[in-house]
């Protein structure tokens, strides 16, 4: 029998490559698509079968995590092996302007996944992953941060993410749920949303470079992340599902770098020399002479996180995850890609 996988969140950076992945292992796939009034499914539409075809691997389904009903009539209908809860408002500075809403998603959202699985008596059935987050360490109070880390959020989003992080842990001491905690750092790819840091400054410089654009307008070029690749840390997402105890596992590279770093390396990659005038907000980026990098207070949040730094120790050990790309193999995958696509 193959084995069944359910994705919330099937249409993001994540899902698209989960589903890739689990295809490739055999899976049949279902996921669940929001509606909207366009189509959302760029991301998966290599993998789409015809509705009509025989033997399908691939299923999509129209629901909603902040509503109730499709997700516990999709787990009903579905009764899937494993549940993959990717689904998220997951943009941090987005979750200041809304707050509600994020927590609805990103909070109660997973409460509804848990409490569909225990009301419908599927909990022998079912191995649930919760996407967590390195956000959720928030003000760092250690360094680098590990599974045993106390969270310090700083974020509507990071906040949420704790609830659901916490409420996976509750159900699977009250209920015996084979629950999943990943606290992943940032991973990033071509096919990243275009207003994260990473792809704003990929394509962005891109689009200077081919003389698309004449300026980017970045936020805090200070705060360091730990950048790895989508396609190695959804593995790992799978990995947490194979083992026959549930736990939680920080993914990372265990390597941190400044945006501004980033941008440099990006830069690099398409022969910019970039020349720096000023500090922090009056920071500016020349490239022949012309200012191209300016900051703004628009893309600085009402309270950053400025320093993560994961130690995938545990995943190593346990799980026998580590990264296979690194931040160069990155930016090179990514850059090429924009430049494909731009020159289309
Ligand atoms: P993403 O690209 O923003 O994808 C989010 C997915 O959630 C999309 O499929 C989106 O659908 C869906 N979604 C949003 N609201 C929904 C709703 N109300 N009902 C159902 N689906 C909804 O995020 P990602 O980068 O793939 O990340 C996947 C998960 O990992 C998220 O939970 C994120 O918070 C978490 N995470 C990400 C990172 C990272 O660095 N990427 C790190 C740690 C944790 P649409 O396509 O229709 O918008
Ligand atoms: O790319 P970012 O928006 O990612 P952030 O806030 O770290 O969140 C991402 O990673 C989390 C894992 O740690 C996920 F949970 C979350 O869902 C999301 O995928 O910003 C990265 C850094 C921040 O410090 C931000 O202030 O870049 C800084 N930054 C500077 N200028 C900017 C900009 N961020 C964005 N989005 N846009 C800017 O212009």
């Amino acid at each position: 029998m193959k084995k069944k996988a359910l994705i919330f969140g099937i249409t993001g950076q994540d899902g698209s490559y989960l589903t890739e992945f689990l295809l490739k292992k055999n899976y049949i796939v279902h996921g669940v698509v929001r509606r909207s009034s366009s189509i959302n499914t760029k991301r998966i539409d290599h993998l789409y079968e015809d509705f009509f075809k025989k033997n399908k691997r691939l299923y999509l389904h129209y629901g909603d995590i902040t509503d109730g009903l499709s997700v516990k009539d999709i787990i009903y209908n579905v009764k899937p092996n494993e549940i993959y809860n990717l689904s998220a408002q997951s943009h941090v500075a987005v979750s200041f302007q809304i707050p509600e809403y994020t927590a609805n998603v990103d909070a109660l959202g997973t409460l509804r996944i848990l409490d569909s699985i225990r009301s419908l008596k599927l909990e022998k059935k079912i191995k649930f992953y919760q996407a967590g987050t390195s956000e959720m360490y928030g003000d760092v109070l250690e360094t680098p941060q590990t599974e045993k880390t106390p969270f310090n959020p700083r974020s509507p989003y990071a906040v949420s993410k704790v609830f659901a992080h916490l409420m996976g842990k509750n159900y699977r001491e009250a209920y015996n749920i084979f629950v999943s905690n990943g606290i992943l750092f940032n991973h990033e790819s071509p096919r990243r949303g275009e207003t994260f840091v990473t792809r704003k400054i990929t394509l962005g410089l891109t689009k200077i470079k081919l003389g698309m654009q004449k300026k980017l307008v970045l936020g805090n070029l200070d705060a360091k992340r730990d950048w790895g690749h989508a396609k190695d840390y959804v593995e790992a997402q799978w990995l947490m599902l194979q083992q026959k105890k549930p736990d939680d596992f920080v993914i990372a590279t265990g390597k941190t770098y400044t945006v501004k770093k980033f941008l440099e390396m990006v830069a690099k990659k398409l022969r910019m020399k970039i020349v720096w005038k000023g500090k922090g907000i009056n920071t500016r980026g020349y490239y022949k002479g012309k200012i191209i990098i300016e900051c703004n207070k628009k893309y600085f949040r009402p309270s950053e996180v400025n320093f993560l730094l994961g130690k995938p120790l545990k995943a190593k050990k346990i799980l026998g995850w580590k990264p296979k790309t690194n931040i160069s193999q990155l930016i090179d995958e990514m850059v090429t890609e924009d430049l494909k696509s731009l020159s289309e």
